[in-house]
């Protein structure tokens, strides 16, 4: 169903920009108290209901880079590593202040002074050599996972490369993989169908165990660790509402690390195919998002990938048309996720 699908795309990209803008705000250390948590629904709730004029919420370095992912695809029809590493720099040069992770404006720093002659040593450097294992990666992915989802090689390998022009710790890139084979699942599924949660994680931690082998000794501390996070994921979600969200923070973790973070956003999808205490909602898509900024730390970020997979499993006419309204540049998303969808159902 074609139609379908184009939803899914625009959806999955705006996914990502309202998880972002509404996210952001509450980034912080810890989860958000009861008290932030009433504010949250009655934030909500305005944005929904009758419509107010108000500045748009403003979205970070997770929408930028995003963004340029997309908008490179579209324009190239294939991943072109100088072309979005081009973009990453500009845009970061035009706006430094959309809340860029600390370590990373030294990569654009140093692809400007090599004016692109070498795209990858500088993210190799970072961490003395270590490489990144922020989740900075893994929240731009969905543009790529669009693109490639009917070839999951190619998907491995796009997302592989894309990712180290940034980021080369292997949590780091795996971190990656794995939001965009959860997209690509998502994208795949048919809405209308109840979800097999259970089905929908044992598939990801088949695919990462297949993914996690060390194969250039690139630093991996435990023996596959998302396959680890992933199947802590599947215990909570088994333990359905008993799991509280100060349990769902201590296991899965909601920091800037991707390993802590995309399991989490994951977890936060799943969770909200089903009624969440104190989320007051009919909507799966609102109660994804809005639940993963109640579990506070990287609200921006895990509240946009569990977007992204939320977007790519319900299309875009699960969103609220008013809470778009309230965002900076969602027309501009959802015309980039029509775009995609063209440029890739044309290959
Ligand atoms: N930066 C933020 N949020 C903090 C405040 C934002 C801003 N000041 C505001 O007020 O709005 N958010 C954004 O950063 C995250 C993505 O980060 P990315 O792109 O992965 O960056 P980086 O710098 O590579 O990694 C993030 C931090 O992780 C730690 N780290 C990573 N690898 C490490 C390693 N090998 N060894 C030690 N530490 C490592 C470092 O602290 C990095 O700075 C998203 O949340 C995005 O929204
Ligand atoms: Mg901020
Ligand atoms: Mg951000
Ligand atoms: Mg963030």
């Amino acid at each position: 169903d074609l139609t379908l699908l184009k939803s899914k795309f625009r959806g999955s990209m705006l996914g990502v920009l309202t998880g972002d803008c509404l996210g952001h705000p509450y980034e912080g250390d810890e989860l958000l108290t009861s008290g932030m948590k009433i504010i949250l629904q009655k934030y909500f709730d305005k944005l929904e209901g009758p419509p107010y004029k108000a500045p748009a919420m403003q979205f970070t370095d997770d929408s930028v880079m995003t963004r340029s992912i997309a908008q490179s695809l579209i324009e190239k029809r294939q991943l072109d590593l100088l072309d979005i590493a081009k973009r990453f720099v500009k845009s970061y040069y035009e706006e430094p202040n959309r809340g860029y992770g600390p370590a990373v404006m030294t990569v654009f720093e140093k692809l400007r002074a090599n004016r692109f002659s070498d795209l990858f040593t500088p993210a190799k450097e970072q961490f003395n050599g270590q490489g990144s294992w922020g989740n900075g990666g893994a929240m731009r992915i969905t543009p790529i996972a669009l693109f490639s989802h009917q070839n999951i090689d190619l998907l491995l390998e796009m997302t592989r490369k894309e990712t180290q022009l940034t980021h080369t710790n292997k949590i780091g890139v795996d971190g990656a993989i794995l939001q965009a084979i959860a997209i690509r699942q998502s994208l795949l599924l048919n809405p209308d169908n109840e979800l097999d949660v259970k089905q929908f994680i044992d598939d990801l931690i088949s695919q990462m165990d297949t993914i996690e082998f060390d194969e250039e000794g690139l630093g991996l501390v435990e023996p596959k660790p998302y396959k680890i996070q992933l199947s802590l994921v599947k215990t909570l979600i088994s333990e359905g509402e008993a799991a509280n969200a100060e349990k769902v923070v201590q296991k899965l973790g909601t920091s800037v690390a991707a390993l802590y973070s995309v399991p989490t956003a994951i977890y936060c999808f799943l969770r909200a195919q089903n009624q969440i205490e104190g989320i007051i909602t009919d909507n799966p898509f609102r109660r994804t998002i809005q639940y993963a900024i109640s579990l506070g730390g990287d609200t921006d970020t895990i509240g946009g990938m569990a977007g992204a997979l939320a977007g790519a499993f319900y299309g875009d006419k699960i969103i609220n048309p008013a809470i778009l309204k309230h965002l900076e540049a969602s027309e501009e998303f959802q015309l980039l996720g029509e775009k995609l969808s063209d440029v890739t159902l044309s290959q």
